[in-house]
């Protein structure tokens, strides 16, 4: 199961690291690169997917990084029905809450209920909030709807909140692969604050610093994609600052904040 590494990851106050794949930009030498980096223990998990995927060979490239990286868990990050894969081991269930297309709230989600239960995936209800990230990207042009100001951390608070009274199990805040500006900390610092779900952040984080700052503003999980697939060289870096993020937090728990201690379970579901 995935989603306790999740959890366990807020109560500990363990960051986690999430490279996210785009099966049509997915090349067989960097996907190797990172199946080696997972096995190095330098990734938590791979998200898989896109706001339009036509590769053909999606079905293929997963099932390489599955045998080359068969400790890491992959979870889907869909952009459409027609990408659900039961090799994954969960998928995020997306209800793209910032908007107000009801096809993204509940339409999709419909038509693919009996095939993920058919497929014994674990689904995680994922409140999706796209943050404007100083243009339009694919995700707010596919998706039709319009991305919560940058400026408006109430609004995205109140925006995860609903999320969570709803009886989502994780919010993830996306400013859009290729975003120009990442969701900002004073956004994060504002859910965090309101929510106390396990929170994920991406969309244009391209350095080692911007991963810290979300995670020090309150991320649990930062998700990396589109800089890594020219050069996935720089990972080790970017893994060695998650990790020292996380060590500021486990030094806050040493401290007596009564965080508990990390105890990964990497467990899968039954069919893989
Ligand atoms: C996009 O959050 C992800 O949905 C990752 O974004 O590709 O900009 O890293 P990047």
């Amino acid at each position: 199961m995935v989603y306790p590494i999740l959890k366990q990851a807020r109560a500990s106050g363990k960051k986690l690291l999430a490279v996210l794949i785009d099966p049509d930009k997915a090349r067989r030498d960097n996907l190797q690169q990172l199946a080696d980096y997972a096995n190095d223990g330098l990734i938590d998990v791979f998200l898989w997917g896109g706001s339009l995927v036509n590769a053909p060979q999606s079905e293929y490239y997963l099932k390489l990084l599955r045998a080359s990286a068969n400790t890491t868990p992959v979870v889907l990050f869909p952009g459409s029905v027609y990408q659900l894969d039961e090799q994954a081991d969960a998928l995020l269930l997306l209800s793209l809450i910032s908007g107000r297309n009801p096809d993204l709230l509940i339409g999709r989600q419909v038509l693919v209920a009996g095939r993920i239960k058919r497929m014994n995936l674990e689904a995680i209800a994922t409140g999706y909030i796209l943050i404007d990230g100083g243009r339009p990207t694919s995700v707010s042009y596919m998706s039709g709807t319009t991305p919560i100001p940058a400026d408006k951390p109430a609004i995205a608070a109140a925006t995860a909140l609903a999320g969570e009274q709803l009886g989502m199990k994780l919010i993830y805040m996306d400013a859009g692969s290729g975003a120009q500006k990442p969701v900002s900390e004073a956004i994060i610092h504002g859910v965090r604050k309101e929510v106390d779900l396990p929170i994920v952040v991406g969309g244009g984080i391209r350095t080692p610093e911007r991963a810290v700052q979300a995670l020090d503003a309150g991320a649990d999980m930062i998700v990396v994609g589109n800089a890594l697939e020219k050069d996935s060289g720089w990972l080790p870096e970017l893994a060695a600052a998650v990790r020292s993020a996380s060590q500021e937090d486990s030094d806050e728990a040493d401290e007596g904040q009564g965080h508990a201690s990390f105890a990964p379970d990497t467990s899968r579901t039954g069919t893989h």
